[in-house]
């Protein structure tokens, strides 16, 4: 990548990473095979997964603390792999399908056509296995082009754990290494729910994956709906065989950690994890969190009136809505006749690329095609701050350069 000849800018727009060193989008805006925009760009590096202050950082050592528990001296812990890797191990690797949907670039971010952010941990299996690694943790930061919504974001972090058995471990139990293998992941990862919410109403769910079989998602009820929170599954032999495995079954699971943690601390949004205003990255407010909240814990932060006024708001829902929630939502609509390249993940990169984090969600709200076959779709944006009111003279600029940059980048025809 160094060595990639257009990559001959300042050092400023450099990013270099584990020896790898990348470009800024805007310097190579004219390379085809790069679809990493200024926005997502600019995440790399941030390892919001190695602070110990930050709510990512605080659940990462919280499930340490599981697996050091039950597992003591077992699991080897990486948090600083490079996330920058090859269609090889992020794809290849795990046995991913040449035609799957998710090595497009519609869903995936390149680097260059054998390069990519990896869009999840499980880039890592293959190496780590091969490397004589037998139980492990990986947590690192993922980059996924994506629908916009509250638990959606490009940018998110997850663990990975692998555990391999050897026929040992299974024989004695009367049962064949993949039953065997199953049922021990679900004790893990069931111990590990209940270790960080106490109780939790949760379900388990058929789920597939290229790497794994079978395989299962768990999801987690919370505001009312189900959330998905981890992929997992008996890894197939094929990957454990290319390892130099071909004898042991093994277990994985990929944990979506803004998820984990949006329902252990009651964060409403997955944006207020970038936040950078200081009720969210103080210290205070997360390094003593208890693991289910309480009110009291509010009172012991902000002292006096308000900290009654909190604790009323607390009752009734999370304090960190009253941040949150403070400020009003805007919406606008738009519509557009679409064309046949039109994906609404580069609706969204586009609408991101505008507005930043002040777009809380992206909705199709109408769909229809005329008599002459053209299909014209409605979106709906919410607009809000996580920090201010937003004057409407802001949205209107905000909606109008969206409108512009809609048209000039998708070459929709807005209605
Ligand atoms: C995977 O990424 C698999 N690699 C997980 C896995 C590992 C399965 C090992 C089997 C064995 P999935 O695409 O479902 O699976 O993502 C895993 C988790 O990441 C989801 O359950 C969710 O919690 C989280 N996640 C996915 N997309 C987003 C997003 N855009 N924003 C935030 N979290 C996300
Ligand atoms: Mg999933």
């Amino acid at each position: 990548l160094a060595t990639k000849k257009k990559f001959t800018q300042p050092v400023a727009s450099l990013l270099e990473f584990g020896g790898v060193k990348i470009a800024k989008d805007d310097v190579v805006r004219d390379d085809p095979t790069n679809n990493v925009p200024d926005p997502i760009f600019s995440k790399l590096g941030m390892q919001l997964h190695r602070r110990n202050q930050h709510p990512i950082g605080i659940l990462k050592n919280a499930i340490y603390e599981y697996f050091d528990t039950n597992y003591p001296n077992k699991f080897d812990k990486f948090d600083d792999l490079c996330p920058i890797v090859s269609v090889k191990q992020n794809f290849d690797d795990v046995l991913v399908p040449a035609d799957h949907v998710s090595r497009s670039y519609n869903d995936t971010y390149y680097i260059d056509p054998q390069t990519v952010l990896r869009c999840h941990t499980s880039a890592h299996q293959a190496e780590l296995l091969s490397g004589g690694h037998n139980h492990f943790l990986v947590t690192g930061d993922v980059y996924r082009r994506d629908s916009i919504d509250s638990t959606h974001y490009p940018v998110f972090h997850q663990m990975e754990g692998v555990r391999v058995f050897s026929p040992e471990d299974w024989e004695a139990s009367g049962l064949d290494g993949t039953a065997y293998a199953a049922e021990d992941l679900k004790k893990c990862l069931e111990g590990l729910a209940r270790h960080l919410f106490g109780s939790v109403e949760m379900r388990w769910i058929d789920a597939y994956f290229p790497f794994t079989n079978p395989s299962y998602e768990l999801e987690i009820y919370f505001k009312e709906k189900w959330l998905e929170v981890l992929g997992c599954g008996v890894t197939e032999q094929e990957i454990l065989k290319r390892g130099g495995r071909s004898n042991n079954v093994a277990w994985a699971f990929g944990l979506g950690l803004e998820r984990l943690a949006m329902v252990l601390f009651d964060i409403p949004d997955i944006r207020l994890f970038w936040s950078t205003d200081e009720r969210f990255t103080s210290q205070d407010l997360w390094s003593s969190v208890p693991r289910s909240l309480t009110y009291s814990y509010f009172h012991a932060v902000f002292p006096g009136p308000i900290g009654d006024q909190i604790q009323a708001i607390f009752e009734a829902k999370s304090v960190l809505q009253l941040f949150y929630f403070g400020f009003p939502p805007c919406y606008k609509d738009m519509s557009f006749w679409i064309n046949e390249s039109f994906t609404e993940n580069n609706l969204c990169e586009v609408v991101r690329g505008v507005a930043g984090d002040l777009v809380e969600e992206v909705q199709l709200i109408d769909n229809f095609t005329n008599k002459k076959g053209m299909t014209s779709h409605c979106y709906r944006i919410a607009y809000r701050s996580m920090e201010r009111s937003l004057t409407d003279d802001e949205i209107n600029e905000l909606q109008w350069n969206v409108r512009d940059q809609v048209e000039k980048k998708l070459n929709v025809v807005l209605r």
